[in-house]
């Protein structure tokens, strides 16, 4: 029996619920949390409740509790859902994507670390050696991302700095033969800064606490992360995660991916450079800027494979041409710090970027042969970092946190909007049911002219004083009248992800992170290294300064042109939703904090897809396919009906086993509205395809 009739556990699927209301909702929900169990359904999606505790549900004998069964057969799961997937990815054909969402620290990146797990511990039967190769390839990435993107904030210990989306590429077979990884923004002002309380990523602490010391020697390093000024901002230096450990694991996971060792050595290198840079100082002498550490250059020449002189004089000088003439401009002290900061921040960004392209250079579908000849498909799972507000709130924050109002558009466009077309069009009388539709926060963001993206851009525009307070004076004339611009203080029931004034003002420096500008000096100065690797991340060094004149697209609009194309794309494939949860903000396997959950729980629409999803129906199929699946339990419609429509056979399958009251027949498709009946329906299939195959079995042995 499945678990959703045990009502120790609670519902099994919030559908289910005598009484969708928010109460009975929340009961059900601290229930199961409190029972271990912390994943529920709506339909088919996952509500999953982070438990701040190891599990043991993620085994090789529960994977094979959920290996090609049906999503209400077993207890709600995340492997249910990557089942479901990859079932529809197979049996039909569909590209499809599995997209989590929830708050920082709700579980999403461990979300997808298991389904990525379940996915590969299913496929490859035969143990091909290739598949194998690719599975291990796309399961080790992970580590390497998390090293690099990752960081402890005070939200989670494990926080995903920048918004990842693999896919995995299938064969006829449905094994993984590829994949491809998309990443977006990462958060790179944590190279320079971090909030009280928060630490880098976790890379620069696993090279000082995992490399042997002949390394550490050779990059002129020690152990200590108080010795390095760009670190030890956040003052949270213990290791909250086993940094030394890790080093080795990622190393390891490198090498295994297929980078060499010359490429290993520059990572290392650019991370010894960055912290150096984060020492360097500089002073005034007269009129004359002047670097004051003057050894450190030498060890940052070294560490870059580069000359001494173009070190120290692309941190003093920036080339400007006017006109025909070049010439050789000093900064400031201030102008100075600045350029080593914004230097220190894109290496770091670009070596972020540059081991994404080389993994996908190396898991990129090889069998070029199964890309023309075979059937294609992708899963993609989507990995977001989560909503989140923290004391002081950048620009980071704000494109974070419109990420996933962009999503949230994208759930209430197919699962509350799309469905309820979906009834109207089959012709299925249907009450509308009401959600708060966020596309007016989206819009406030993103649109053309008027948008707050826009607003900025403008105010950059500004040559000479651009500064936040044209972008704040800009916002507050387009968009003083803005229901959702003025304070969310004036309606706080607003169900949007809080963005609001309150919110932008507090921020600080948005124009300088949406201009980022890194003086082309650096650019070449990096692309004029004897390293070829380093040389490799840097191309557009090779510029002259009198051919770089186009201006750069600013930060906010590539986030937002990627983010754009991200949804365009995920809304190209079938989707599946996990939608996490976090329970409390101590990181507590006990408290549910109530307020808390709620809070979530209403914004992220969860009561409004109860009930759009219960009014509605569980399942839908057209006839022909229902009919393939079920017409063996009918006598009307076994092996073949003579009924004058498939909806007609439908309909006499359905009546003649006493399921009419519970399904609804829409123009091309029929509609069961609970589980329970086709749950049923595949019982009674299994029994008849047990049957015919005991009856073909007496045939062939000739008993019969
Ligand atoms: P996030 O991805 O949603 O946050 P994580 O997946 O990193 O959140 O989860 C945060 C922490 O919660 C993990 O490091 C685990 O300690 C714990 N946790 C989450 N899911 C589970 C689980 N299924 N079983 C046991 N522990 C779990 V962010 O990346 O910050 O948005 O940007
Ligand atoms: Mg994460």
């Amino acid at each position: 029996m499945a678990e959703h009739e045990s009502l120790e556990f609670g519902k099994a699927d919030f559908v289910l619920l005598d009484n969708v209301s928010m109460e009975e909702f929340m009961a059900n929900l601290k229930l199961r949390f409190e029972k271990g169990r912390i994943y529920t359904y709506i339909g088919e999606v996952v509500v999953s409740v982070n438990p701040y505790r190891a599990m043991n549900i993620y085994g090789r004998d529960v994977i094979e509790q959920y290996k090609g069964r049906e999503l209400y057969e077993r207890p709600p799961h995340l492997f249910a859902i990557a089942d479901a997937a990859y079932k529809a990815m197979k049996r039909r054909n569909k590209d499809t994507c599995i997209v989590i969402s929830g708050e920082s620290g709700a579980g999403k990146t461990e979300a997808s670390k298991y389904i990525m797990q379940y996915i590969a511990a299913i496929t490859n039967p035969n143990q091909r050696a290739e598949v194998e190769r690719v599975k291990n390839m796309l399961l080790k990435s992970n580590c390497v991302l998390e090293a690099f993107g990752n960081a402890k904030t005070n939200r989670n210990d494990n926080s995903s700095r920048f918004g990842k989306y693999m896919d995995i590429n299938f064969d006829f077979k449905g094994d993984p033969i590829g994949g491809h990884i998309n990443n977006y923004l990462l958060e790179k002002s944590r190279v320079i800064f971090q909030q009280e309380g928060e630490r880098s990523f976790h890379s620069f602490y696993q090279l000082l606490r995992g490399a042997p010391d002949s390394l550490l020697r050779s990059l002129h390093i020690q152990k200590d992360p108080k010795a390095y000024n760009f670190i030890k901002v956040g003052g949270q230096l213990k290791s909250c995660i086993n940094d030394g450990a890790d080093f080795k694991a990622v190393a390891d996971a490198m090498k295994v991916i297929g980078f060499t060792g010359d490429e290993i050595q520059t990572v290392y290198k650019i991370l010894a450079t960055i912290l150096h840079l984060g020492n360097l100082t500089f002073g005034v002498d007269g009129d004359v800027t002047l670097i004051e550490n003057t050894k450190l250059v030498s060890v940052i020449r070294e560490l870059l494979s580069t000359k001494e002189e173009n070190v120290e004089k692309a941190l003093l000088y920036r080339t400007v041409a006017t006109g025909r003439d070049v010439i050789e401009k000093q900064h400031t002290t201030q102008e100075a710090n600045y350029g080593r900061d914004a230097l220190a921040k894109a290496m770091y960004e670009r070596l972020f970027c540059w081991i994404v392209s080389r993994i996908n250079d190396i898991i990129e579908v090889r069998n070029y042969d199964a890309k023309i000849h075979g059937k294609n498909t992708v899963i993609g799972v989507l990995d977001i970092y989560g909503f989140e507000i923290f004391q002081n709130n950048s620009f980071e924050q704000f494109c974070i946190n419109y990420c996933n109002e962009k999503l949230q558009q994208l759930f209430i466009q197919l699962v509350l909007k799309q469905e309820q077309e979906e009834y109207q069009r089959e012709g299925i009388p249907w009450k509308h049911i009401d959600y708060f539709n966020n596309q007016i926060i989206v819009d406030l963001v993103e649109q053309q002219h008027k948008g707050i993206f826009a607003v900025l851009d403008e105010a950059c525009m500004n040559v000479g004083k651009v500064t936040d307070e044209v972008f704040l004076q800009g916002l507050n004339t387009k968009l003083a009248k803005h229901a959702h611009y003025t304070s969310r203080k004036l309606s706080p029931t607003d169900k949007s992800l809080e963005f609001d004034r309150d919110f932008l003002s507090k921020t600080f420096i948005y124009s300088g992170k949406n201009k980022d500008t890194l003086f082309q000096d650096f650019k070449r100065l990096l692309y004029n290294s004897s390293n070829p690797v380093l040389k490799a991340m840097w191309p557009e060094g090779k510029l002259r300064i009198t051919e770089v004149t186009k201006r750069p697209l600013t930060a906010a609009t590539l986030f937002k042109n990627s983010m754009i194309s991200l949804v365009e794309n995920l809304a190209s494939k079938e989707p599946y939703y996990v939608r996490c949860i976090k329970p409390n903000d101590v990181k507590s396997p006990l408290l549910f904090e109530h307020e808390r959950c709620r809070h979530q729980v209403e914004y992220l629409g969860l009561l409004e897809n109860v009930r759009v999803r219960r009014a509605g129906f569980a399942n839908r199929q057209t006839y022909p396919r229902f009919l393939q699946r079920y017409k063996m339990i009918s006598e009307f419609t076994w092996p073949n009906h003579d009924l004058p429509s498939d909806k007609d056979a439908v309909k006499r399958l359905l009546q003649g086993c006493g399921f009419d009251h519970d399904v609804a027949y829409g123009k091309t498709k029929v509609f069961i509205r609970t589980p329970r009946t086709l749950f049923s329906l595949e019982e009674q299939r299994a029994e008849m395809v047990q049957r015919i195959v005991l009856f073909l079995q007496k045939v062939w042995r000739g008993t019969i």
